[in-house]
């Protein structure tokens, strides 16, 4: 059972209760619960078991007991009761993007529409346009959205959202006048998935449907959504771009606004919220157009100029989740987030050795251009064989190679290392002496995760208990969108990861964000070192380091946290450390 089941659990039990025209403050209280676990690094069944389930925010005692509820049995009578209350098929209209529970409710009680197929009957007959609030352009958005939820799974991962907005505001800027475009939403704060893209752009109002004219006319529209004067709205797919089909929304902003606008337009909701009611406080009023006394705008142009007037230092967008960042902000005491600037080396990657596609000299290159100072070679071992993994012999020839290569290059280091297969059983791929003969060791869990918890916490602990790992890499082995990460005791890890000097890798492969934001903020204040990493497979993988870096700062990762963040000498000494302790 996992902290997800129930967090949808929760949620489900608020969206029925809507439908069903419940109270607003109950079903608000459900929601709340949800969204605290879901912000938990913590497992829901361990918090119970320590009696500690009323520390989550909004859990009182009524849904601490549904919460053991379902740890102990797996379910909730409410829940249950609720769903016997509505049609079965009514949870799957409630998905469609742009259709919430009330709209859900008109359509089942006025038109008897029980599932998807009812739901295109009643838009093909067009009777659900004789519903209140329901004319055409409203059938249509609901049509695109079965279309949307049909063909796509929702969310797309970063890096993928990130292109698109990439030649979407390359695109924009042909337009003369255009003075500056943005990224907001999602996107800017760097969340793991994206649902749908922001941008802002700042221009004449005069320009706003020129602007909005060309964005809804770019190659791969597929729909247009929306297209007004400030605002226009897209679903966007363009196969030579990218194979995800996403929405896009583009707003146009004047100067005055492009602050306030930014500020709003990048979330979270939950962070806007906090904020309002603080400029509420102050008897100001803030929204996406300035903070304003009375009836006078007094901040609007900058975000710095909004958070200055709130009273609150400028809270990095990669924070903004409401994540005790407020606080913090109004203290003056935000951590200094770790900067791309701040690493000095790449610890993971892999070469034509292995199942890289490029040299060691080449990977020197461009993390030479990326301003680093050292590289730590790491290729597969002998177990990952369909990656083409080291054998001893090979290793041990490729440590020569590196060592050869390194006394070539002046002021930079390239370490000899490792990512070596964590074996079934805890132990590792190559053997000690093997071990002993490189410079900085990642190991890894690449096989048998869907054991259970307490094997594969134990697994990754025997691992951690080697003298010579120095870092666990991709530590849960989550592949976002793909593959669940493993079942595993991450505060026991942690733990284990102080008492035996190893580090908690946070990959920076946009298909792993691993660990995540809130597992690397829970390392990293529990004293556990982390190490910021590309596992490139090529010169380009170097670059994602981008990703890795926003998901350190969504921890309120600080320089002084991340081991590839030290001078070589202290890394060097810190490997040394170790070992002494533990051989
Ligand atoms: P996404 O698109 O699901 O990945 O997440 P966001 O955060 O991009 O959400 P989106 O696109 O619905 O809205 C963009 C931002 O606009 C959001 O982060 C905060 C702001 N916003 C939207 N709706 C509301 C609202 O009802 N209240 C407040 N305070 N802000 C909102
Ligand atoms: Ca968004
Ligand atoms: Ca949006
Ligand atoms: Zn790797």
């Amino acid at each position: 059972m996992s902290n997800k089941q129930i967090i949808d659990i929760f949620n489900e039990i608020a969206d029925v209760m809507e439908i069903l025209g419940e109270d607003g403050f109950r079903v608000n209280s459900y929601r709340k619960v949800a969204r605290a676990i879901k912000e938990t690094p913590d497992d829901v069944a361990e918090l119970m078991q320590q009696d500690k389930l009323k520390s989550l925010a909004g859990v009182g005692k009524t849904s601490a007991e549904k919460i053991s509820e379902w740890v102990v049995s797996g379910k909730i009578q409410v829940h249950q009761e609720l769903l016997e209350k509505i049609p079965n098929g009514l949870l799957g209209v409630l998905k469609i993007p742009g259709l919430g529970p009330k709209s859900v409710a008109a359509v089942w009680k006025n038109l008897n529409v029980e599932n998807l197929d009812d739901l295109r009957r009643v838009i093909d007959d067009k009777s659900i346009e004789t519903l209140q609030g329901f004319g055409a352009k409203k059938s249509k958005t609901i049509l695109q959205g079965i279309e949307f939820l049909e063909s796509s799974q929702g969310r797309i991962q970063l890096h993928h959202a990130l292109a698109i907005a990439e030649v979407i505001t390359g695109w924009l800027r042909q337009v003369h006048g255009l003075e500056r475009i943005e990224y907001a939403g999602s996107l800017r704060r760097c969340c793991e998935t994206i649902g749908d893209i922001d941008i802002l752009a700042e221009a004449d109002e005069a320009l706003g449907e020129e602007i909005i004219q060309t964005f809804t006319a770019i190659e791969g529209s597929q729909d247009v959504l929306a297209s007004g004067k400030t605002k226009g709205s897209i679903r966007y797919h363009n196969p030579s771009v990218c194979a995800d089909t996403v929405q896009v929304d583009l707003r146009v902003i004047s100067a005055e606004s492009m602050g306030a606008a930014w500020q709003y337009f990048t979330g979270s909701k939950e962070h806007n919220v906090r904020l309002r009611e603080i400029a509420s406080k102050k008897k100001l009023k803030l929204n996406e157009y300035g903070l304003f006394k009375g009836e006078k705008c007094v901040a609007g142009k900058t975000e710095q100029e909004i958070y200055k007037k709130l009273g609150l230092s400028y809270v990095p967008p990669t924070l903004r989740e409401d994540r005790g960042e407020v606080e913090l902000a109004q203290k003056n005491k935000l951590p200094q987030i770790i900067q791309q600037s701040d690493l000095m080396g790449d610890m993971h990657m892999h070469t034509t050795a292995s199942d890289g596609r490029n040299e060691i000299l080449d990977m020197v290159t461009v993390a030479q251009q990326l301003g680093y100072k050292y590289i730590n070679i790491t290729d597969h071992s002998k177990s990952s064989a369909i990656a083409n993994g080291l054998d001893e012999t090979r290793l041990l020839e490729q440590v020569e190679k590196v060592h050869e290569i390194n006394d070539s290059v002046k002021g930079f280091t390239i370490l000899a290392g490792s990512e070596v297969d964590i074996l079934a059983d805890g132990t590792l791929d190559f053997s000690n002496e093997v071990l002993s003969q490189l410079d900085f060791v990642m190991a890894s869990i690449h096989s048998g995760m869907k054991g259970d918890k307490k094997k594969n916490t134990d697994r990754v602990l025997r691992a951690m208990e080697n003298p010579y790992v120095n870092c666990i890499s991709h530590p849960t082995g989550r592949l976002i969108n793909r593959r669940e990460p493993m079942d595993l005791d991450m505060k026991v890890i942690i733990e284990k990861a102080i008492e035996t000097q190893t580090a908690l890798e946070i990959s920076s492969s946009p298909h792993r964000l691993d660990l995540k934001d809130i597992h690397a903020r829970m390392a990293i204040e529990a004293g556990v070192l982390v190490c910021i990493n590309t596992d490139a497979h090529d010169i380009h993988g170097l670059y994602q380091i981008r990703y890795g870096i926003a998901t350190a700062q969504r921890g309120q990762v600080a320089k002084k946290h991340v081991i590839n963040a030290m001078t070589i000498d202290k890394l060097k000494s810190w490997v040394a450390e170790k070992r002494e302790k533990f051989i």
